[in-house]
């Protein structure tokens, strides 16, 4: 509970980049379809005003007409017979850029998504509050989890209230909220430099940041405080957990005859070991008690794949054939480089 990570999603991505490429889209009812003449193709992303009349991902695209007449599908562009994605790719590199500004510990984890690790700048920052408090007009998109007025009775202005009480002395919820400050500027920042909007996650790990990230969207965030994980996980089913979604996650509600992440709790580390193995069985331990220990590793494409060579004093390169000869040869290192780095 050290920790600060952000989980970055970008809303119904790919119909926004077509959207910015086309601003006659915006705000309407639209879809990428990844075209084939069956039915109009298969829908990969769907505008939020669209999914409003029921259009949903994997839906042929003239179903989709059928439910929404006025819906826009937009085509994946093609290259030698087959989808090119350039641009989505090239779009989410655009985010990947705004958001390193912010933290130096940031991945990469999808096409659209990305971790970001808070920790440093959030002691930084709370360092420089001093006394002061964070306040929900520094916080104007953000949910705080298990504090929704109408079901909670509860609020966001609530939470702020007690977790910076003075006579609160955990920590944990205050590195929270400024972290949530922060994912608020880096949305804002995302958003002015790229024009794309983007919800976010903001918990003490990975797996938390992900699953509050969903609680909200599109263009909202959400905090999850550990507090809140035993209530929420008694009717949070398994499947709704990274990397619980498949296999893994039908294995374990089949075998233990569990539903829910909080049904997990009666089960020892070593049952849960007999089940998955050492490394998955602790890991699922640790994850129905709201921890998770994975690092945020930085890993992010490198900007550029270069070589050179210093030809100094008798080295120089003094002919025609030498230049072509080594120039021959930078080349073949770049490109024997840039197939590895496509490959990995
Ligand atoms: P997602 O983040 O899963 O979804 P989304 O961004 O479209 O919508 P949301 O606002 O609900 O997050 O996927 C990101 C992009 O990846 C999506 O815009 C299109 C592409 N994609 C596919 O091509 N095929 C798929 O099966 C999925 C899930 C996504």
């Amino acid at each position: 509970m050290e920790r600060v990570v952000a989980l970055v999603d970008m809303d119904c991505f790919y119909v926004q980049v077509e959207q910015r490429l086309n601003p006659a889209l915006k705000g309407t009812p639209c879809a990428v379809v990844q075209y084939n003449p069956w039915k109009g193709g298969g829908i990969i992303a769907v505008s939020y005003e669209a999914r409003a009349h029921g259009v949903t991902r994997q839906m042929r695209g003239d179903d989709a007409r059928a439910k929404c007449p006025q819906i826009n599908l937009v085509r994946v562009p093609q290259v030698r017979g087959k989808a090119d994605l350039t641009k989505y790719r090239e779009g989410g590199a655009e985010v990947i850029e705004v958001l390193s500004r912010f933290s130096d510990c940031v991945e990469r984890a999808s096409v659209d998504e990305a971790y970001i690790d808070l920790t440093v700048e959030v002691e930084t920052r709370l360092a420089a509050l001093g006394g002061a408090k964070v306040t929900e007009a520094s916080l104007p998109n953000t949910h705080v989890a298990g504090h929704d007025r109408e079901k909670d009775g509860k609020t966001l202005s609530d939470w702020l209230e007690t977790t910076f009480n003075e006579a609160t002395l955990e920590m944990h919820d205050r590195r929270l909220a400024v972290g949530a400050v922060i994912a608020e500027e880096m949305r804002q920042a995302v958003y002015e430099d790229t024009g794309f909007r983007c919800s976010a996650g903001i918990a003490h790990n990975k797996m938390l940041a992900k699953l509050a990230c969903g609680f909200h969207k599109p263009n909202k965030q959400t905090i999850l405080p550990h507090s809140q994980v035993p209530q929420l996980f008694k009717s949070l089913p398994i499947r709704k957990i990274r990397n619980l979604g498949g296999k893994m996650g039908t294995l374990v509600s089949e075998h233990l005859r569990v539903e829910n992440m909080a049904d997990l709790l009666v089960f020892s580390e070593r049952a849960l070991q007999q089940l998955l193995g050492e490394k998955n069985g602790s890991w699922l331990y640790s994850v129905c008690r709201g921890f998770d220990s994975e690092p945020v590793s930085a890993r992010q494409l490198p900007k550029s794949i270069g070589c050179s060579k210093n030809f100094t004093g008798k080295n120089c390169l003094n002919t025609r054939d030498k230049v072509k000869f080594w120039l021959s040869e930078l080349a073949k290192e770049v490109e024997e480089r840039l197939i590895k780095d496509k490959h990995n």
